[in-house]
């Protein structure tokens, strides 16, 4: 047998994971659904905060580019006020385990499970025999990404729950198959937790300004759909103005926004952006015709994304010191990965050195 690796823990430490693709320009669904949250966690847990690259080439990405879009994500969560030497920030290639795991979790998940997966269905759409393999196995890889850490919290949008719900059932099939040899290596009972999402909020899922029944997504191919993080003032502005809406005044309550998806977007946007309820950003806007809310959004707006995008545009002059942050970021993540793959190696059987 190899030589024992972690003590066992009957608890496991309380730890958040959770990444955002370089996949093109992080926009403000992925700021009020994830980035937002990742900096108010940084003060209550261990974090780890991760730019998930292998995630991107599910799809394609052009090689000069995808160097670029890596270092914008980390420039993202700088600026927006991670923490870096505090938590760790780095880029998911640098750490090889996590490819590693997500092999032999792809041998503990079922077929099945994956083929419900509905973001795959989406963005496979009706080309389905010509996606990348990458893309069908996808959230076997997020669980591993996790559960690499033992993370216990993670941060995600709305369209992440189910991919979440898969990485319970992945650690939970896990921790039944391999039962008896986890507590033969002293893990105890069970060796990775049952990570939770935390989705929460008045924007967990932003839709697009061009279509309120649609995501906002850094995929849609018009630009007008989304506020990107770095969008100046006279964009934001533009695109808000622009923005799809209906010709009723807003209600002054809630429920008054049943069947009205672009109004109710807004809504969530406003409230999300003034860290404030829905409920109580209609009690100052109820009644208002769009025109005004809408100067009132941009104004808004533009007070939160502006120096964070000022500060990306900074950050972004300085690859090096990027570059370095990663590279520290990942060193400290590969102490932990390491230790967990040898744990998960003596426990499936494998021999290791
Ligand atoms: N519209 C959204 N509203 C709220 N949260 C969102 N997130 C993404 N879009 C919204 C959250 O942002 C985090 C990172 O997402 P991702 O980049 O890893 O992947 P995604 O969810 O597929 O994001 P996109 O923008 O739609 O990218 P593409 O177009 O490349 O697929 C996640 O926590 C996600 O929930």
């Amino acid at each position: 047998m190899n030589a024992p690796t972690a003590a066992p823990k009957a608890q496991f430490k309380q730890r958040v994971f959770s990444g955002i693709q370089p996949s093109g320009s992080l926009h403000l669904g992925n700021y009020l659904g994830a980035i937002v949250k990742f900096v108010e966690l940084q003060k209550s847990h261990d974090c780890i905060y991760c730019v998930v690259d292998l995630h991107a080439i599910t799809v394609w990405q052009d090689p000069a580019e995808l160097p670029v879009a890596i270092r914008d994500v980390t420039a993202c969560y700088l600026a927006a006020g991670i923490d870096p030497k505090k938590h760790i920030v780095f880029n998911q290639s640098q750490v090889a385990e996590h490819a590693e795991l997500a092999w032999v979790f792809n041998c503990v998940a079922r077929l099945g499970w994956l083929n419900r997966m509905t973001q795959f269905k989406e963005k496979a759409g009706k080309d389905r025999e010509n996606v990348s393999v990458g893309l069908f196995a996808y959230p076997t890889l997020m669980a591993a990404d996790i559960l690499l850490y033992r993370a216990t919290h993670v941060p995600v949008g709305e369209d992440q729950k189910q991919h979440l719900e898969l990485s319970r059932d992945i650690a939970q099939k896990f921790n039944n198959d391999f039962g008896k040899s986890i507590a033969a290596h002293g893990h105890g009972d069970v060796f990775f937790p049952q990570p939770e999402p935390l989705i929460q909020g008045p924007a967990t899922r932003v839709m697009s300004l061009r279509d309120g029944t649609k995501k906002m997504s850094k995929s849609d191919p018009s630009d007008q759909s989304r506020i990107n993080m770095t969008d100046d003032a006279d964009t934001i502005a533009l695109k808000i103005r622009r923005a799809k809406t209906d010709p009723e005044a807003l209600p002054s309550e809630e429920k008054g926004l049943e069947h009205r998806p672009e109004a109710d977007n807004l809504v969530s946007i406003y409230a999300a952006l003034a860290d404030i309820s829905k409920a109580d950003a209609l009690k100052q806007h109820g009644g208002a015709q769009f025109s005004a809310f809408k100067a009132a959004l941009t104004e808004l707006a533009v007070s939160k994304l502006q120096p964070i995008g000022s500060e990306v545009n900074r950050l972004m002059q300085d690859p090096a010191h990027i570059d370095a942050v990663l590279a520290d970021g990942a060193e400290r993540a590969q102490q932990i990965a390491t230790e967990t793959m040898k744990a998960v190696k003596d426990i499936v059987g494998l021999v290791r050195r």
